[in-house]
């Protein structure tokens, strides 16, 4: 039973405890406000956001979303809470029509490629939803489309024509991310429509100089179209009392996110566009109109709810003892907590979220994660690298989550924490333990003797642990929880270095049966707190001591493992990761990043315009420039100037030497012996102390890299340019 307490005092929770006995109470919100409502939940509803089907699932989605998910999800569970998980890929909108014109092929089997990718990641990883479906199923497509059939019915949207960009050539109108054109503010030539890359602006559609088709480069019009909107604008005044009064316990990113948007002013949003792709507004005479993908995706959450309960669904989206929850990531904050709750709170018989833990991004080796970039680390890719090693990623994802802030993913730290923290530590532990078990009583756990005083303030250290985790990831604080189950293990090291039974042995047995009977109380306590975050390995170290389940509520206990309970053969926990495995993924990236420059340059070349032609000269004014052929004599750098190459060159008169800006885009050596065109009526300028007699043709190609001037054959040296 969870109880939500809005701004009420500790004290006062105490007493509400002791009055309705609940077992399980979370304390949220300001303490200091005033008591003003109090719910009883019953079961919690976990949601994580619908991943578009337009690419695989990346370590960002896992940190950001999944694993904190599955976690909270798992940890529920082992307290023997109803709770259900619910996931799903989200199979319209944009991306996966773009994604399908990449490829050269259907959308549908765009979604079913991905869908099944996405599907078989997060069952290799241990993301136990207790649904995953798709939101092209029949079920998510009968009741998105009655859904908003109801809205309409009831009059919940207005209708409203705006003018569309629209090509006439294809017969089809674009959306924001189909639409590309040259920057109103940096003036690259291929913006977004809704974003430029290149100065990271925001923008619209409708400031783009020049805006075509990003697919097919041919020009747009504006069209006439309309549309069905959700009136935010009405809903203001409810939405600032939901969250901003009555949910102050939101995450500050979330909560200051919400208060951004809300003090802007919510504006009408359209949740209907002219697409080929999606589900179809169910409304007469709005054929070629489906429904905005992200009207459609968070219903999703309910079909897919629907799909594995049919005929009990309703309890869980219905019923105000259900706690809903949605895991998320920043981008998707506004779609959670403004408009989705409206259009439940539009629809009215449907519960609203109780919070909403969005994790800031995890960027990849100090840059940001893209699919289009493929900078990402796949967990496909991940798994044929580094088999087996789910629970190392997931213990590092966690241990970096980006929480509070974004955070960043780097290979090296994964090694340091797979190394120093889970074989050095908990694998250590662990297997320290178990060997010594092994040696001395053939793994048969040991009667416990009299305990010491380092005993005893060992198993003080630790009797807590169980308030602790729980307190934490009550208040959806994984890294700080998983940090508390590490910290079983250092008490361990601690505890087994101290007591030095391998030495103790030689003097006092009595005593090392203690000592090892405590040390494997610690091993069983580590494997039920590991449960909720490492459940490869904490399934793998139960079966190593024989514990058949992971009982939650007997955490921090020292009677886990009875006397004579017989171990099974120990083996390592964890694996030491080498060099050369981190050097591969560090290759990999740096192959990525080399092959990102050469895509980039390629664009870039294809979007080049040639400048405008400057104003006409005379035949008189070109005559007055003495150019003329010359061959490269000798060339050198010039000490102490990264972008000067000192020449000498034969003119067919007495030599000369010229100084050129060209050392970054020549090798010294690379010219000698080539004939050139060089301007020979410069007046003579001295530059760093050296005397240049003159100016060396270069043409400037479009990324500002320079190419000499060469003939095609050969010309006497001094020969003029006409
Ligand atoms: N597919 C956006 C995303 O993948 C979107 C989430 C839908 S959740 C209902 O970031
Ligand atoms: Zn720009």
């Amino acid at each position: 039973m969870f109880l939500r307490f809005q701004g009420r005092k500790i004290k006062e929770k105490q007493r509400w405890v002791s009055m309705i006995g609940a077992k399980n109470v979370t304390l949220q919100g300001n303490v200091n406000n005033k008591y003003r409502d109090m719910k009883e939940f019953k079961r919690t509803l976990v949601t994580s956001a619908l991943p578009y089907a337009n690419g695989g699932i990346h370590i960002g989605h896992l940190a950001g979303v999944y694993v904190p998910a599955d976690i909270y999800v798992r940890y529920l569970r082992l307290k023997g809470e109803e709770v259900l998980f619910i996931g799903g890929s989200d199979e319209h909108g944009v991306p996966v029509t773009i994604r399908a014109k990449k490829e050269g092929i259907t959308v549908q089997e765009v979604v079913d490629r991905y869908h099944n990718l996405i599907k078989d990641s997060f069952a290799d990883f241990g993301i136990s939803f207790d649904v995953y479906s798709r939101t092209t199923s029949d079920t998510h497509k009968k009741h998105a489309s009655d859904f908003f059939r109801k809205l309409y019915d009831t009059g919940k949207f207005v209708e409203l024509e705006s003018e569309q960009f629209y090509d006439e050539e294809a017969k089809e109108f674009l959306t924001d991310r189909n639409i590309k054109g040259e920057c109103p503010r940096c003036h690259a030539a291929d913006a977004y429509g809704d974003q430029c890359e290149k100065c990271g602006s925001t923008l619209s559609p409708e400031e783009l100089i020049n805006p075509y088709n990003a697919a097919t480069g041919n020009a747009l019009v504006k069209r006439p179209t309309s549309h069905w909107y959700l009136p935010l604008n009405d809903y203001q005044e409810w939405l600032e009392k939901w969250i901003l009064e009555d949910h102050k316990e939101w995450r500050p990113n979330v909560y200051g996110q919400c208060k951004s948007w809300l003090d802007l002013g919510l504006r009408p949003r359209a949740v209907t566009r002219d697409l080929n792709w999606g589900i179809p507004v169910p409304v007469e005479g709005a054929e070629g109109k489906v429904l905005y993908v992200w009207f459609d995706a968070p219903i999703g959450y309910i079909s897919n709810t629907k799909e594995l309960l049919p005929n009990d669904w309703e309890k869980w989206w219905k019923q105000e003892d259900t706690r809903l929850l949605h895991f998320i990531g920043k981008d998707n904050i506004v779609f959670h907590c403004i408009v989705f709750p409206t259009m439940l709170k539009a629809e009215g018989s449907y519960i609203l979220p109780e919070n909403v833990p969005s994790n800031e991004f995890l960027n990849l080796e100090d840059d940001k994660i893209s699919t289009s970039r493929n900078w990402a680390v796949w967990l496909h890719e991940y798994l044929v690298d580094f088999p087996g090693k789910q629970d190392v990623l997931r213990y590092v994802l966690t241990a970096n989550a980006p929480e509070t802030k974004d955070n960043n993913f780097t290979w090296k730290d994964f090694q340091a924490r797979n190394n120093n923290e889970l074989v050095a530590v908990y694998g250590n532990f662990v297997n320290r333990a178990l060997q010594l078990t092994k040696k001395y009583y053939d793994g048969v756990v040991p009667a416990c003797g009299e305990l010491t005083e380092t005993d005893k303030a060992t198993i003080e250290e630790f009797t807590n642990v169980k308030a602790e985790v729980e307190r934490l990831l009550d208040t959806f604080r994984f890294r700080d929880a998983q940090k508390e189950a590490m910290n079983l293990a250092r008490i361990g090291n601690k505890y087994l270095a101290d007591s030095e039974p391998w030495k103790v042995v030689k003097t006092d047995p009595e005593r090392v049966k203690t000592i090892m009977h405590l040390s494997l109380q610690l091993v069983a306590n580590l494997a039920i707190a590991f449960e909720p975050f490492l459940p490869f390995s904490s399934a793998k170290l139960r079966g190593m001591l024989k514990m058949e389940n992971a009982d939650w509520s007997r955490l921090g206990n020292t009677d886990l493992l009875v006397a004579g309970h017989q171990l099974d053969e120990p083996a390592l926990l964890f694996e030491k990761i080498e060099d050369d495995a981190i050097d591969a993924q560090m290759l990999r990236l740096e192959k990525i990043k080399e092959e990102n420059e050469r895509l980039k340059q390629l664009e870039e070349a294809k979007n080049f315009k040639a400048q405008p032609i400057k104003p006409n000269v005379s035949f008189e004014d070109w005559e007055k420039l003495d150019i003329r052929v010359g061959t490269v004599l000798e060339c050198e750098r010039v000490p102490k100037a990264d972008k000067l190459l000192k020449f000498l060159i034969a003119d067919g008169l007495e030599n000369r030497t010229i100084l050129s800006g060209i050392a970054q885009h020549y090798a010294p050596e690379e010219l000698v012996g080539k004939q050139i065109c060089f301007i020979a009526n410069f007046p003579p300028r001295k530059i760093r102390g050296i005397e240049s007699q003159g100016m060396i043709l270069s043409a400037e190609n479009f990324d500002g890299s320079l190419g000499v001037i060469t003939l095609d054959r050969e010309t006497k040296n001094g020969c003029p340019v006409v």
